[in-house]
């Protein structure tokens, strides 16, 4: 069997990527942009907190989640769901009350959240490549999280569209507040323990939640898009079977003005916990280059498909079996006709794509190596941060993946040819003590989409 020198790949893809990024042109990012008041939790604090609230009245909801939060018992108790089982989960927040009380409560920092507001200020604040980025709501605490660079959003000023820097923009709007609630591996709250780290977030936002998207995206789309090569849309994730048609008939026009200029677009598939959204989102994925999910995302995907019992493969074994993901990501490629298809796990990643060649590993490798930046360093500052992940060893674990693969599809060099698609395979670098864990699945998929067209 031929084994792959992976730290030799990993050494030579950093500098072509470096050299090739600032060739691709401008990337559009919409529609999720919002500020993250990270709270990093305390065993005492949290305690307390419980027992003020009720602990018999808080516990009801370890096991069960509420579809939002309307008090401050499910707050609590969402936290502990997320705790207990070291999952992430998102909910929106309904009551003042509790928005207050999570006010009061407090956070450690404030930082930039939302998929498209985390990308931007990573390809255009970290990597130097234009961006422009849809903002649902500009406020000047919002507008003070993006980084320098080259970070443009659309403003109409006497009928005409200008590009601005959204710290230029000068908008007076509202704070869309993310409270995220972090926990490491280990944390205890009383006989309650954390099997790995991960957040809950309370989402204080009337805006992002319903994808309530800027008139100028609205009226003027067809100017945004003309001057960009790239997209990626995300935050469609929370929506409702109640409010998901407008928004939804918005950005399927956005999508065809897109199509009809050649762009191609990635799709951030965020975890949907509606399955009507689901459904139409799987519907909507043949106007799509590309999407991005992990393992628990495939798995509700393969569900609303009726691929249950291939759903429940992925969701069975850890690492995940990558001959089910393969599967999957086949049988999604064929039902929808989207042309590639990036699955990230804790371990390893999977591209499968309806056409060929080294640079698609090669931006996984990139997009790895950036992750693991993240997650060591808490914020990828440049793009030379990057390589200071290059100590952080190639995961062990994944190696079994690898042999499985290697004896099913013939993988050479973490590429093989599967029903007529390429599939590439990279095993990741994780970081033992990561400093968080927001924001890494956003890190994986941008780097990995851009990086593959700057690399081509
Ligand atoms: P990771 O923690 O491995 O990234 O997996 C994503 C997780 O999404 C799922 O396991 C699930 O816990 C979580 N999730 C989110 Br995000 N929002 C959720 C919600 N509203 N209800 C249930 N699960 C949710
Ligand atoms: P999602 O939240 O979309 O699942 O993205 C999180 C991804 O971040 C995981 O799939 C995993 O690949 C990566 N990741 C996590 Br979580 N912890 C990591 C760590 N400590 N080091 C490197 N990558 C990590
Ligand atoms: C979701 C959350 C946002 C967070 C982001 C990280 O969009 O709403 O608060 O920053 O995920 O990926």
């Amino acid at each position: 069997m031929i084994y792959v020198l992976w730290g030799e790949l990993y050494a030579s893809v950093f500098e072509r990527v470096k050299s090739s990024i600032g060739n691709t042109g401008r990337v559009l990012l919409a529609y999720n942009t919002n500020i993250d008041a990270v709270k990093y939790l305390g065993r005492k604090d949290l305690e307390e907190r419980v027992e003020k609230a009720g602990k018999d009245e808080v516990f009801r909801y370890i096991d069960s989640l509420p579809g939002r939060i309307e008090n401050v018992p499910q707050l609590l108790g969402s936290i502990l769901w997320s705790v207990k089982r070291g999952k992430a989960a998102e909910l929106f927040v309904e009551s003042c009350s509790t928005r207050f009380y999570m006010k009061r409560w407090g956070w450690d920092e404030l930082r930039m959240g939302g998929q498209a507001g985390i990308m931007a200020n990573l390809l255009g604040g970290a990597y130097g490549v234009p961006v422009i980025v849809h903002i649902p709501q500009l406020s000047n605490l919002q507008a003070s999280l993006f980084k320098g660079g080259p970070i443009y959003t659309p403003k109409a000023e006497n009928g005409k569209l200008r590009f601005v820097h959204p710290r230029d923009f000068a908008g007076d709007e509202e704070n869309c507040l993310h409270y995220i609630y972090e926990f490491p591996r280990g944390f205890r709250v009383f006989e309650v323990e954390a099997p790995r780290e991960n957040r809950f977030i309370g989402s204080a936002d009337d805006y992002n939640p319903n994808v309530y998207i800027r008139a100028e995206f609205k009226e003027r789309f067809g100017e945004i898009a003309e001057g960009v090569e790239l997209a990626i849309i995300s935050g469609l994730q929370a929506l409702t079977a109640e409010n998901y048609r407008e928004p939804l008939e918005v950005i399927e026009g956005h999508l065809e003005t897109l199509n009809e200029l050649e762009i191609p677009v990635h799709l951030e598939f965020a975890f949907t916990p509606d399955e009507t959204v689901r459904k139409a989102l799987l519907g909507l994925l043949g106007k799509f280059w590309s999407v991005g999910l992990n393992e628990v995302e495939l798995a509700s995907v393969m569900d609303v498909m009726g691929e249950k019992s291939l759903a429940e493969k992925l969701l069975a074994r850890d690492p995940v079996d990558p001959i089910a993901v393969t599967e999957a990501m086949i049988k999604l490629a064929e039902r929808t006709g989207v042309r590639r298809i990036h699955f990230h796990t804790y371990g390893y990643y999977l591209a499968l794509t309806d056409y060929r060649g080294e640079f698609v590993r090669d931006a996984l490798l990139f997009s790895a190596l950036a992750a693991a930046a993240k997650a060591k360093l808490g914020d990828v500052r440049s793009i030379d941060d990057v390589i200071r992940a290059m100590d952080v060893p190639v995961n062990e674990k994944a190696k079994p993946v690898e042999d499985a693969l290697v004896k099913e599809y013939g993988m050479k060099n973490g590429i093989a040819e599967v029903n007529g698609y390429q599939l590439a395979f990279i095993p990741t670098k994780i970081v033992m003590k990561p400093k968080s864990t927001v924001g890494i699945g956003d890190t994986i998929s941008s780097s990995a989409f851009v990086g593959e067209f700057a690399l081509h």
